[in-house]
C-alpha cells in the first residue's frame, strides 16, 4: 500500500506543477478553450436590472462572508462576521464588540469556511445564513432581513471547527465538527500520548424555528480523528449526518508516514434523531466547560455576550444503532450527499476513483449486521455492502460535489484542475471542464437542498496567476461561473473574490427579497441611549463620563457646538439616525478617537467613545454622503483643561 501512495503523491507534486505551470504559460488559449460564444449576453445584468441569484462567498482568512449576484459576478457587500471591520464600525463601536467575545477574550479575526442558508422542508427559506469560524472555533447566524450578523456561538471542546456549519433540512440543528481532536477533557499532557486520549466533537446547535435563537444541544465526543467535512441526510436519510474523517490512525504528527496509512478511512454515520431522542429522555452527561454566546438585538441594535458554563455530552458507546463507520477510500475531504438523500459521495483525495455511496444499503447492511469489526465500540460497516457505484478515472484530486437536481453531479478535482460533471445511478462522466485555476469548492444555488436550481455552478479557485492584471506578489483569488443548464457546461465568467472564496451558498434573489429591511422603524429603538427627537438630544456628565446623546438628520448634527468637555474625560458619543427612508444612512467620525467611524442606519443608534487628550476645539463630521449638504453636516467640541 505504501508504494502505491508515494505513487499517488508523486503524482500529486508532478500534476500540480503541470496545473501552475502548464497552464500559465498557454496564456490566451487556455482562456479561450472553455468560453461559451454568447458568455457575455448571458451574464450581462444591464443597468438598473437586477441579478437572479445571490450569491453567499465565504471569506476563508478574511473572516467575513461577501455577497455578490448571479450572472453578474457583480460585489454588493461585505458582511463582517469574525473579523473586526471598519468601514461598517464591527467590533469597533460599543454595540458590537460582544459579538466578538470567546473564553479566550476578544479576537478580532477568525477563518470562515463554509456558508450554508437555512432550509424548511429540504427547499432554501432565506432566513439565514450560518457560517464557522475555524479557528476559534464558532459559528454565525446572520439574519437575511438585515444582512448582519445576529448570532455567534463558541464551541467548547473543539479546535478547527472546519466540518461545519451545515443545516438539517428543517433547521434542526446547524452541525459543528471539530477538524483536530483535542485532549478531552482539554489538559496539560504529552502529545505523545494522543491515540486514545484525545476526542473530537461534534456538535449538534439547535436553532429556534422562531427567532433562530442558537443553542448546543449535545455533543458527540467522537474517537480522536479529523472530522473534515460534513453534510445531513435529506428525503429518505434525513435525521442522519454524515461526516468525512482522515487520520483514522489517531497519529499525533500528519507527516505522511503517519497518517495516511490507512488504505480507508471513514465517513462516519450519525442517526442525530436517536441521539437527540436519547438526550430527551435525560441521556448525555453535562460537563463543565466555558464557552460565548453572543446575540446582536435588532432592537436595542445591541450585542450581549453570556459565557456558558457547561455543555451536554454524548459518548457514542451509550447510544447503540446511532453511530457507524462506513469505510471510503483515502483521505476524503467532501462529503456529499445528493437531493434525494440516497447517494453519499466521499471524495478520497488519493483514491483513483470516485466513492458513492447508498443510505439504503448502508441501513440493509446495519439490519444484517454486515460489519467488519469496530473502532472504540462503534461498528464498521463492510465497504462493499455500503457502495453504491464508483466514478471510474474521473480525474484527480478530488475535493467536492454539488448537484444540480437533474440527476447530474458536479465534482471539483484540485490536481486536474477541472469540473467533471457525472451522472448518478450510471456513474458515467458526462463532461469536463477546465477551471483557472486549482479548484477547491463549487456550488450550484440550492445545490444543498432537495431543490437545487441547477442554472449555473460556480468554481472557487484557490490560484489565480494570470487572469487578472497583476497587483503585486498577491494575486486576487477568484470564482468562475459556468451555465451548466445544457448537457455540456460552458465557461461564462471570472470574477475576483474577498478574501479566499473556500465555499459558497447561493439562493434565488426573490426568496430574500420580499423579506428585505429597508430601515428600522425609530419608535422600536430601545436602545438605551436613544433619542427619538432632535429636542431630546443633550449631554450629560457623569463624573469623568460625558454621555452626548447626538442626533443625525439631513443634513446636521444635534447639538452641533458642545462644550463641557474636560481633557481625561472619557465621551461617549451615542449617535441615533433620525431618518425613516430606505438608504439613508448617515456617519460619524470624531478626530483623534481611537476607534472608526460609525455607518449608521435609519433608526439605529452606535456608539463610540473618544477620550481626549488636549485642549482645543476639535471637529467631527459626517463620513457618508447622504445629501447636497453633506459636506456641512459638522459639528465641534470643545475641550477645556481639567
Ligand atoms: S475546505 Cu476549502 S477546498 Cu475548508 Cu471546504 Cu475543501
Ligand atoms: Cu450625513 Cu453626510
Amino acid at each position: 500500500m505504501k508504494t502505491m501512495f508515494k505513487y499517488f503523491i508523486t503524482l500529486m507534486v508532478l500534476s500540480s506543477w503541470l496545473v501552475s505551470c502548464g497552464d500559465m504559460n498557454s496564456g490566451k488559449s487556455s482562456k479561450q478553450g472553455a468560453l461559451s460564444g454568447n458568455a457575455a449576453e448571458k451574464v450581462y445584468v444591464a443597468p438598473g436590472e437586477h441579478d437572479e441569484f445571490y450569491a453567499f462567498v465565504s471569506g476563508g482568512f478574511s473572516g467575513q462572508l461577501a455577497v455578490y449576484g448571479l450572472p453578474s459576478g457583480r460585489l454588493f457587500k461585505v458582511i463582517p462576521v469574525f473579523s473586526v471591520d471598519a468601514e461598517k464600525a464591527w467590533g469597533f463601536n460599543e454595540e458590537t464588540k460582544p459579538m466578538l467575545n470567546t473564553s479566550h477574550g476578544f479576537i478580532p479575526w477568525d477563518d470562515s469556511h463554509h456558508p450554508d442558508i437555512s432550509q424548511t422542508a429540504g427547499e432554501l427559506d432565506g432566513r439565514w445564513v450560518f457560517i464557522n469560524g475555524n479557528n476559534t472555533p464558532r459559528i454565525a447566524k446572520i439574519d437575511l432581513t438585515t444582512f448582519e450578523t445576529t448570532e455567534i456561538i463558541e464551541v467548547p471542546n473543539s479546535a478547527g471547527n472546519h466540518s461545519s456549519s451545515f443545516v438539517t433540512e428543517n433547521t434542526e440543528y446547524v452541525v459543528a465538527g471539530t477538524r483536530f481532536s483535542v485532549p478531552y477533557p482539554q489538559r496539560d499532557m504529552p502529545i505523545s500520548e494522543y491515540k486514545g486520549n484525545f476526542k473530537g466533537a461534534l456538535s449538534f446547535i439547535s436553532v429556534d424555528p422562531e427567532d433562530g435563537r442558537m443553542d448546543i444541544k449535545f455533543q458527540i465526543m467522537m474517537p480522536g480523528f479529523d472530522y473534515d467535512l460534513s453534510h445531513p441526510g435529506r428525503g429518505d436519510s434525513h435525521g442522519w449526518f454524515f461526516f468525512s474523517t482522515y487520520n483514522t490512525e489517531e497519529a499525533n504528527s500528519l507527516l505522511e508516514v503517519n497518517a495516511s496509512q490507512n488504505d480507508k478511512d471513514f465517513i462516519a454515520a450519525i442517526n442525530w434523531k436517536k441521539i437527540e431522542a436519547y438526550v430527551n429522555e435525560g441521556g448525555g452527561k453535562k460537563v463543565p466547560a466555558n464557552y460565548a454566546h453572543n446575540v446582536y438585538d435588532d432592537n436595542t441594535h445591541t450585542a450581549t455576550s453570556t459565557m456558558k458554563k457547561e455543555v451536554l455530552v454524548v459518548d457514542p458507546t451509550e447510544v447503540p444503532g446511532a453511530i457507524y463507520f462506513m469505510p471510503t477510500p483515502k483521505s476524503p475531504h467532501g462529503c456529499d450527499v445528493d437531493p434525494s438523500g440516497e447517494y453519499i459521495v466521499g471524495s478520497g483525495k488519493l483514491a483513483a476513483e470516485l466513492t458513492v455511496h447508498s443510505f439504503s444499503k448502508m441501513l440493509k447492511a446495519i439490519e444484517n449486521k454486515d460489519f467488519d469489526g469496530d473502532a472504540y465500540g462503534i461498528p464498521i460497516l463492510s465497504y462493499e455492502a455500503t457502495l453504491a457505484g464508483a466514478v471510474k478515472q474521473p480525474g484527480l484530486g478530488p475535493l467536492h460535489t454539488e448537484f444540480d437536481g437533474k440527476g447530474n453531479a458536479y465534482t471539483t478535482f484540485f490536481i486536474s484542475s477541472e469540473v467533471v460533471k457525472w451522472k448518478l445511478g450510471t456513474w458515467e462522466v458526462i463532461d469536463r471542464k477546465p477551471t483557472y485555476y486549482s479548484v477547491g469548492h463549487l456550488m450550484i444555488p440550492g445545490g444543498n437542498s432537495r431543490k437545487p436550481f441547477g442554472k449555473y455552478v460556480l468554481a472557487m479557485n484557490k490560484i489565480t496567476k494570470d487572469r487578472y492584471l497583476p497587483t503585486g506578489p498577491e494575486v486576487t483569488q477568484s470564482a468562475q461561473l459556468y451555465d451548466i443548464s445544457g448537457e455540456k457546461m460552458e465557461l461564462l465568467l471570472d470574477f475576483p473574490t474577498v478574501g479566499e472564496p473556500h465555499y459558497a451558498a447561493g439562493i434565488r434573489a426573490d426568496i430574500i427579497t420580499e423579506n428585505s429591511k429597508k430601515f428600522f422603524k425609530l419608535e422600536d429603538n430601545e436602545h438605551p441611549y436613544a433619542v427619538k427627537s432632535e429636542a431630546e438630544s443633550k449631554v450629560v456628565r457623569e463624573g469623568n463620563e460625558v454621555h452626548i446623546y447626538l442626533t443625525m438628520i439631513r443634513s446636521h448634527f444635534a447639538p452641533d457646538n458642545i462644550e463641557g468637555v474636560q481633557v481625561g474625560d472619557k465621551v461617549y458619543f451615542h449617535v441615533t439616525n433620525l431618518e425613516q427612508d430606505y438608504d439613508v444612512p448617515h456617519g460619524v467620525a470624531m478626530i483623534g478617537a481611537n476607534t472608526s467611524e460609525l455607518l449608521i442606519m435609519p433608526g439605529q443608534t452606535e456608539t463610540f467613545t473618544w477620550e481626549p487628550k488636549q485642549e482645543g476645539v476639535w471637529p467631527f463630521y459626517c463620513t457618508d454622503f447622504c445629501s447636497a449638504l453633506h459636506q456641512e453636516m459638522q459639528g465641534y467640541v470643545r475641550v477645556s483643561p481639567k
